[in-house]
């Protein structure tokens, strides 16, 4: 057996106990821990659940609840704790069963005031030795089986805890007990020959902690004090004692930690709690290789995809698009503004006689214009969720052949999980897209003036032409023929501006036509843009995304599948 230990921090690192929770030379990768498996196992029952089977997840949550949080914690190690009143020898059996001074011991009282532990030769106690909070200076570990003499082989697996006297532990905290008891696989009580018979300490520890924990065992240490038949009657009394107090058949052990082979009893249903444990580990080991495997059903061997391809990705837009009917929207938006353009930069006097007609084609064309874009964006939902539903078919065909049936399902599940949400998202991003149309640009109001003053002097040089003839020709104004109204001579001057000013005001309607129609179809790819923007965002929100999240959990579903099966 080794003889020596590592004490903490000691730069001296020689002999047979590396201190656990120093950082240790990267361990030859192995097949998975039991805890990891089981780990695996319980991720694998959550992700699977809506997407499996169900009596194939109903088998491996009964597997996990059968292995319980104890197992999932450190399925390797059998937890022993030795617990007793002050002075009992915890520490010099922890030290004795050892085989060194791990634990100090003396006539201070109480001696030991932190949990000391000791491992045999299997590492990964880390994590259980943290839940147990554990100080990591007072942690130790035993040599790999194969440095171990034959007696200690069969402890291979034991993480032996030597704690502070109850009343210590109490005091620090009832949790903190709770969390050692819960976990031991066998609880050992260290009474001594004075005080086995403490009334307090069986009424208030060993019978409720029976309770809690699998296993207790009663040591009456110190039976060195004793003679032969001593040993007996104390026996013989303390069984009597717990009987009473409701233990039933309790266990009880001898124990020297001074005298030669005094442990021995004490380690002998040490290595058997051992055996017992790694039997139940090792049933529960083939136990997850076979719930394991009925999860390779559910995944292919092949990579699988991790996101959408671009080809998709394109057509789902162009489907979304067409379904949100947006280029029959940009186009009416575009007919709208070149409507609404002509009451501002239009000759005013054929939208005068226009509508002294009362124009039935132009009626006719906003009508239109309104239907279509109402419907664009509070139209019959239904009426778009049909095409909304068959992009989202299409969008999973590149997908499903490279899936398993169940994960197949669950991506197109994915991919239509927001469906009902997207007819009402792409009609909100049609609607942000459109203020660029409904602004009315400065230079519509300066023509506007401009057509209006250019009414204004062909009516008045109307009038004025009215006038000239009365007076000029007509001599109606009476002996002032030089007059401006009065020279009849001015006639075709005036009659020449009136065509001028007709014919500017005519030029200014078709040459402003022209810029509308250009600034209509700037508005109109802007407007395409941005709805494209908005569509790209609702695609990718409410589709791309949720099936790119539903690969990675795929993906990572394999992985736990693997690491499940070990
Ligand atoms: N004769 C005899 N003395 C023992 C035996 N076991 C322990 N002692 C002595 O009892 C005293 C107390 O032993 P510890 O092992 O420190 O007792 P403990 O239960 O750890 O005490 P706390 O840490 O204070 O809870 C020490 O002086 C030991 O040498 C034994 O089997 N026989
Ligand atoms: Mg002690």
């Amino acid at each position: 057996m080794t003889t020596s230990a590592i004490p903490a921090n000691s730069p001296a690192g020689t002999g047979g106990f590396p201190i656990l929770g120093e950082p240790a030379p990267a361990a030859p990768a192995g097949p998975p821990a039991l805890v990891d498996r089981l780990g695996a196992l319980e991720r694998l029952v959550q992700t699977g659940f809506g997407r499996l089977d169900q009596p194939v997840l109903d088998d491996a949550g009964a597997l996990l609840d059968r292995a319980g949080q104890r197992l999932r914690l450190s399925g390797e190690h059998t937890v022993v704790t030795l617990a007793g009143g002050t002075g009992s020898g915890k520490s010099s059996l922890f030290n004795a069963i050892c085989g060194l001074e791990l634990s100090p011991t003396g006539m201070r009282r109480p001696m030991t005031s932190q949990a000391h532990s000791c491992v045999w030769g299997l590492d990964g106690a880390g994590p259980l030795l943290d839940w147990l909070d554990v100080d990591k200076r007072h942690r130790y570990a035993r040599a790999s089986a194969l440095d171990m003499q034959r007696a200690d082989a069969g402890l291979q697996g034991l993480v032996l805890i030597d704690l502070p006297d109850h009343d210590s532990i109490q005091a620090v905290h009832r949790a903190e007990v709770d969390r050692f008891v819960t976990i031991a696989d066998l609880l050992v009580w260290v009474v001594d020959p004075q005080k086995y018979a403490d009334a307090a300490l069986h009424r208030n520890y060993i019978v409720p902690f029976a309770r809690h924990t699998g296993v207790t065992l009663i040591v009456l240490n110190q039976v060195d004090r004793l003679a032969p038949h001593e040993i007996e009657d104390c026996v013989a009394d303390l069984r009597r004692l717990l009987e009473a107090e409701g233990l039933a058949d309790p266990r009880i052990v001898t124990t020297s930690a001074i005298a030669e082979d005094g442990v021995h009893g004490f380690r002998d249903v040490l290595v058997d709690t051992v055996a017992a444990r790694r039997a139940r580990t090792e049933r529960l080991s083939a136990d997850v290789d076979r719930v394991a495997e009925r999860f390779t059903a559910y995944r292919f061997p092949a990579e699988p995809p991790t996101t959408v391809d671009e080809g998709h990705r394109g057509e789902l837009m162009q489907a979304l698009t067409d379904a949100a009917g947006a280029p029959a929207v940009a186009e009416a938006m575009e007919s709208a503004y070149e409507l609404r353009a002509a009451d501002f930069v239009g000759w005013p006097v054929t939208a005068m006689i226009a509508r002294l007609r009362s124009d039935p084609l132009r009626r006719m064309r906003l009508t239109e214009l309104r239907e279509e874009l109402r419907n664009a964006f509070t139209g019959p939902i239904g009426a778009q969720q049909g095409d909304v539903d068959n992009a989202l078919q299409g969008v999973t065909e590149g997908l499903t052949p490279s899936l398993p049936t169940h994960w197949g399902r669950s991506v197109r599940a994915a991919a239509r999980a927001h469906a009902t949400e997207i007819p009402e998202a792409l009609g909100e991003s049609l609607k942000e897209a459109l203020p660029t149309f409904n602004a009315v640009p400065r230079w519509w109001w300066l023509v506007k003036t401009w057509q209006y003053f250019l009414v204004l002097v062909a009516v008045l040089s109307v009038v004025w032409i009215g006038f000239l003839v009365a007076f000029g020709l007509l001599g109606a104004g009476g002996d002032d023929p030089d007059g401006l109204i009065g020279q009849a001579g001015l006639i075709p001057y005036v009659a020449v501006l009136v065509v001028c000013t007709l014919g500017m005001g005519w030029l200014t309607a078709s040459a402003c036509r022209n810029l509308v129609a250009l600034s209509s179809a700037k508005h109109g790819e802007k407007m395409e843009h941005h709805m494209r923007q908005g569509i790209e965002r609702v695609a990718f929100e409410k589709v791309i995304e949720p099936i790119e999240d539903d690969l990675d959990v795929y993906a990572r579903f394999r992985k736990d599948v693997d690491v499940a099966l070990g």
